[in-house]
């Protein structure tokens, strides 16, 4: 039987539920992920939790150890719950986890997708099932977020600081490829590129011209480009013109949150950091972050992170088990298995063992 052979894929996860309701969404991401391969018996994953938090950051000054980096790099992925905490400033909790994870292990994809499922409501008017699915894809090593900047004089009135963007040719070309190979995958074909080059005229200019390189290698997607401001309208007025998106960090970073709620909740749409060239290991988490005001009280929506572990076993090459997972969370919504950000009155336990329940059947 499968179950007892031997060339069984197997998997090393690392874990790191971190702040917030982190520890509850990513219990019952690995609570479903072990039912998943109870059922199915063709790979196996194996966990290794990492107690990396704000919690130990304020018992002992670092959010990863020395050599932490290096014991990620063993594993096939990472899963990720929430950074931030009501007692560390957010830029400290942000770098100090997240960022100094996916930077250095060249995590350079973000991709985010969004869709209305079955049994959830959209909170745009004339917006059903099939009408909003999109794909985000956010550059995840520099523009806004490349750490450049400093302040001078600080606290006094003549204070100035600098955030400073950094675009390069090399990092635009890289997501360009990914995303029109992402588009070139969907069955619409259509890539819009969103920047502000009318306003950001040296790094959005950059972005322009790559993205139009790029794009004749790529005959078959059909490109638009929009500006940011004029984007967000869209996604409001004609969800359904809009298929794959590629946006800078920050603008991908914003749009992407837009997306989930008008999906209907930040709740429910993962994020995939990707290493493209699969070097280092991938690191998956919900969208959302670490919610403080309703932490440990059972009712953060899981389906989120349920999201994550589909988009975790695609990348791992596991596309039945994940289609089977991501169909199973549609059936629990439908059944109106929701939490109360979806309208319904469901614990996070309650989701957690409908989903079980259906992979069972
Ligand atoms: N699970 C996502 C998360 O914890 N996000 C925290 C956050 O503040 N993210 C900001 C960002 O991604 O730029």
């Amino acid at each position: 039987s499968p179950a007892h052979s031997s060339d069984m894929p197997s998997y090393s996860i690392a874990s790191i539920p971190a702040d917030g309701i982190g520890p509850e969404v990513i219990d019952a991401g690995i609570t479903v992920l072990k039912a998943l391969a109870d059922t199915l018996e063709t790979f196996r994953l194996d966990f290794t939790h990492y107690d990396w938090s704000s919690d130990t950051y304020k018992k002992t000054g670092e959010y990863i150890p020395d050599g932490g980096l290096d014991r990620l790099k063993k594993h096939d992925a990472i899963l990720f719950g929430a950074v931030g905490s009501p007692d560390v400033p957010d830029h400290i909790s942000l770098w100090g986890l997240r960022l100094a994870i996916c930077q250095p292990l060249q995590q350079y994809a973000n991709v985010r997708p969004t869709k209305v499922f079955r049994g959830t409501q959209s909170p745009l008017r004339n917006c059903a099932v099939g009408d909003l699915d999109w794909v985000i894809i956010r550059e995840n090593s520099e523009g806004e977020y490349a750490g450049q900047g400093g302040r001078s004089h600080q606290g006094r009135p003549w204070e100035v600081s600098t955030e400073v963007a950094i675009f390069s040719r090399h990092a635009i070309e890289r997501i360009m490829r990914f995303a029109f190979e992402t588009a070139q995958q969907r069955p619409r074909k259509l890539l819009t590129v969103v920047t502000k080059s009318n306003a950001q005229r040296n790094g959005l200019v950059l972005w322009d011209e790559v993205a139009k390189a790029v794009a004749q290698d790529f005959p078959d997607v059909t490109v638009d480009k929009m500006l940011v401001d004029a984007m967000t309208t869209r996604m409001v007025l004609k969800p359904e013109s809009l298929d794959t998106i590629v946006a800078t960090n920050l603008h991908g970073d914003i749009l992407s949150d837009l997306a989930a709620a008008l999906a209907g909740s930040i709740g429910i749409a993962p994020t995939s950091n990707l290493d493209p060239t699969r070097q280092n290991p991938s690191m998956f988490e919900p969208i959302h972050g670490s919610a403080f005001d309703i932490t440990g009280l059972g009712i953060a929506n899981p389906v989120g992170t349920f999201w994550t572990v589909v988009e975790m076993l695609n990348w791992l090459g596991e596309k039945d088990a994940a289609s089977k997972l991501l169909e199973c969370v549609e059936n629990v919504c439908e059944q109106g298995v929701l939490t109360r950000d979806l309208g319904g009155n469901a614990t996070t336990k309650e989701v957690t063992e409908a989903v079980v329940a259906e992979i069972r059947k």
